[in-house]
């Protein structure tokens, strides 16, 4: 049987000219064009330099500040419900992180505290478009989208603090804790870019358990440039695998000004070379960022490989609690505080009347309950025991991995890659 031709959706044979002259017969055949989808509203249009001040070096920002904020886009699957839902997480995620930073400064967290202020929106609206069998693999700033694939604020806070009764027992802090059981979250992997070949990964197994689900995980604008983010995401490309990767421009590695660290436009650009649909999408709106997370999934379960998706935003906070940003441009941050994904959002939804200004005050109060009785349970729960430090810190003692898609549909005599193949599309 013949290799299915991926559906490139992002590549596109016409040059553009009239056809039919032999002008654009002979471009036809020498020259390509690429489109990159590009859903915003609004195209900032600023870059950062660096210039010495005094004995040292300070960035500025160049271009115009002043555009007016742009609406929300409507979204062509989300119905009122689910803006609402989404609003919710959105909410729970910046209160959460909230808590946490007031935890820290009680010296109850051990160690540092990550930030997704201003990320909230993407970290939501992403995960939203999973679906409960699919998989997840959030990296520090997705609180929101742990919340999301059915973590409590009270499980993160207790990690933090590395309470006994935490995903990890106490025995990791911050962020490093997933789900393989239930909830299908692969645990974030400090090494940037590494996550997105172990995402392949589990695309390929439930490729090889007869099954092309949707797996989704984040990279930022710094760990975008990573060689294992090329490999991973060449290799799922390569194999059509379900992969979401959404890139998480968010301007700053540390204090590197993304304006540093690529040369290219967009980094959807990049999409371009690994041969798959590159996206663009206003990071600071719920509806573009669920409808462009909602079309790659739909994409990866028909099995037609992976999909970038470069979500446009700004880490409205230092790398960690420990770094007040002093190097970002005040300017920048008043641009972008304007764009506050879930002020911009509370906007949309009570403009539409889907949220009447007394729902939207009991939907406030209610997640101000939930949060404080999570925190209340966090800082009340033990430390772990000294002796339990011996134990495993993701699993006492080995467990058994058992498919969870089926076993491969095979036909006699069929062998290697063709195998699967067949089997997916006998199904
Ligand atoms: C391979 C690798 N190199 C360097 C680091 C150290 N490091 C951790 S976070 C970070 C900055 C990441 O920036 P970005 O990818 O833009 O993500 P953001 O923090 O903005 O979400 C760096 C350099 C790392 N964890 N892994
Ligand atoms: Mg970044």
């Amino acid at each position: 049987m013949a290799k299915k031709k991926p559906n490139h959706s992002g590549r596109q044979s016409s040059n553009g000219r009239g056809r039919g002259s032999p002008e654009s017969k002979q471009h036809a055949s020498s020259q390509r064009t690429y489109t990159i989808v590009d859903h915003r509203l609004e195209k900032p249009d600023f870059s950062l330099r660096q210039v010495r001040r005094g004995d040292g070096m300070v960035y500025e920002v160049e271009g115009d500040l002043s555009a007016p904020v742009p609406p929300i886009r409507d979204s062509k699957y989300l119905d009122k419900k689910q803006c609402v839902e989404i609003y919710r997480w959105m909410l729970l995620n910046r209160k959460m992180e909230t808590a946490l930073e007031n935890l820290y400064k009680q010296g109850k967290v051990v160690g540092g505290v990550y930030f997704g202020l201003g990320q909230e929106a993407c970290s939501c609206a992403s995960a939203y478009a999973l679906k409960p069998d699919e998989w997840l693999g959030p990296m520090i700033r997705n609180q929101g989208s742990l919340l999301v694939r059915g973590f409590s604020a009270r499980d993160i806070m207790m990690q933090y603090m590395a309470k006994a009764g935490s995903p990890t027992k106490g025995r990791d802090a911050s962020s490093h804790f997933g789900d393989i059981e239930k909830r299908n979250v692969v645990a974030p992997i400090s090494t940037l870019g590494d996550l997105i070949p172990v995402l392949s990964g589990v695309a390929l197994g439930a490729r090889l358990q007869g099954r092309n689900i949707a797996v989704m995980t984040y990279i930022g604008d710094g760990g975008q440039s990573t060689g294992v983010t090329y490999e991973g995401l060449n290799f799922a490309a390569v194999q059509n695998l379900g992969l979401v990767l959404f890139v998480e421009n968010n301007l700053w590695g540390y204090s590197t000004p993304a304006d540093m660290q690529f040369r290219v436009k967009d980094l959807a650009e990049r999409a371009i070379a690994y041969g798959i649909p590159g996206v663009i999408v206003d990071g600071t709106d719920a509806c573009q960022i669920y409808d462009a997370a909602h079309e790659a999934c739909e994409r990866a379960r028909r099995g037609e490989g992976p999909t970038l998706i470069e979500a446009k935003m700004m880490r409205m906070k230092g790398h960690a609690i420990h770094d007040a940003a002093e190097y970002v441009p005040k300017p920048l941050f008043e641009y972008w505080r304007k764009r506050d994904c879930i002020a911009r959002f509370e906007k949309y939804l009570l403009g539409k009347k889907w949220l009447t200004p007394q729902e939207n005050e009991k939907l406030i109060a209610d997640v101000d309950r939930e949060l404080e009785a999570d925190r209340d349970f966090a800082v009340a729960s033990p430390m772990p025991t000294p002796e339990s430090a011996a134990g495993g810190t993701y699993c006492e003692g080995c467990h058994e991995v058992r498919p969870k898609y089926g076993t491969p549909k095979v036909k006699k005599g069929m062998s290697g890659f063709k195998q699967t193949e067949e089997a997916v599309h006998l199904k």
